[in-house]
């Protein structure tokens, strides 16, 4: 049996096209990253709404009551939170999977996303990116190179053999294809290299080719681009 003729013709007549979506923040933030290489994975187009950390103005408390970066409007539709933005995607663009669908993969997946935005993005941005770039640019003030020699040798050694010790040889945190565990925990490395730094090859090998191959893909190497003719030099 054939189709019904016509039924396809022009599906989207008469209705009303989707308007882009619209992310605010800067660049800069790991949290904003994370959100625009999920997007640019799926293929999705966004626009840029630029917002600073911390705004205080009526219109984007409406829009993100804690003041933080980044928040997303579809449409008439807001949210804020790059965790809930991302999930937020995945079910309105599912293709490709940002999340695996086996319950314990994506149970895993969560849990590095949380891992990066909460144990690396203290430590890598801001342990590290937010002493020797933010602060000199945002405030005027010189880093606190206490606190980034703490960062830098006391506190990301720990994160750094936790996540080779669960990388082993694999290619991708969790399944064989980019999850939102790759993109969360590798968003924060961004930040740490903006600061003047690499994973050290020689003490953790898999896990720096591992941070080298996944900035690498297209997403990421973009927005460094994008990024790196903006920021200045670290302090
Ligand atoms: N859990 C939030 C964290 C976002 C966040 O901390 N953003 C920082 C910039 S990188 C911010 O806006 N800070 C301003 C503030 O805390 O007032 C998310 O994932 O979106």
């Amino acid at each position: 049996m054939g189709r019904p003729k016509g039924r396809t013709a022009k599906p989207h007549q008469g209705k009303r096209r989707r308007s882009m979506l619209k992310i605010y923040g800067v660049g800069a933030s790991p949290f904003v990253r994370k959100v625009r290489v999920a997007l640019i994975e799926k293929n999705v187009p966004y626009e840029m709404k630029t917002v600073f950390p911390g705004d205080n103005s009526p219109e984007y408390r409406a829009i993100s009551p804690l003041g933080k970066i980044p928040a997303l409007a579809d449409g008439d539709f807001t949210i804020p939170d790059s965790s809930v933005i991302c999930a937020y995607i995945e079910k309105t663009h599912p293709e490709p999977p940002l999340y695996p669908s086996e319950p314990k993969q994506l149970a895993r997946a969560l849990w590095f996303e949380e891992y990066g935005d909460t144990a690396l993005a203290e430590v890598l941005t801001l342990g590290v990116f937010f002493q020797r770039v933010a602060r000199p640019l945002l405030r005027g003030e010189q880093p606190d190179m206490n606190v980034v020699n703490e960062a830098v040798n006391e506190r990301a050694p720990v994160l750094f053999d936790y996540l080779q010790s669960q990388l082993g040889d694999a290619e991708f945190l969790v399944g064989n294809s980019l999850t939102i565990a790759d993109i969360a925990v590798c968003t924060q490395f961004v930040n740490f290299a903006h600061g003047g730094y690499t994973v050290d090859s020689s003490r953790w090998p898999k896990l720096a080719a591992y941070v080298e191959r996944i900035l690498g893909r297209e997403s990421f190497k973009q927005l460094i681009e994008e990024e790196k003719a903006t920021l200045p030099p670290p302090a």
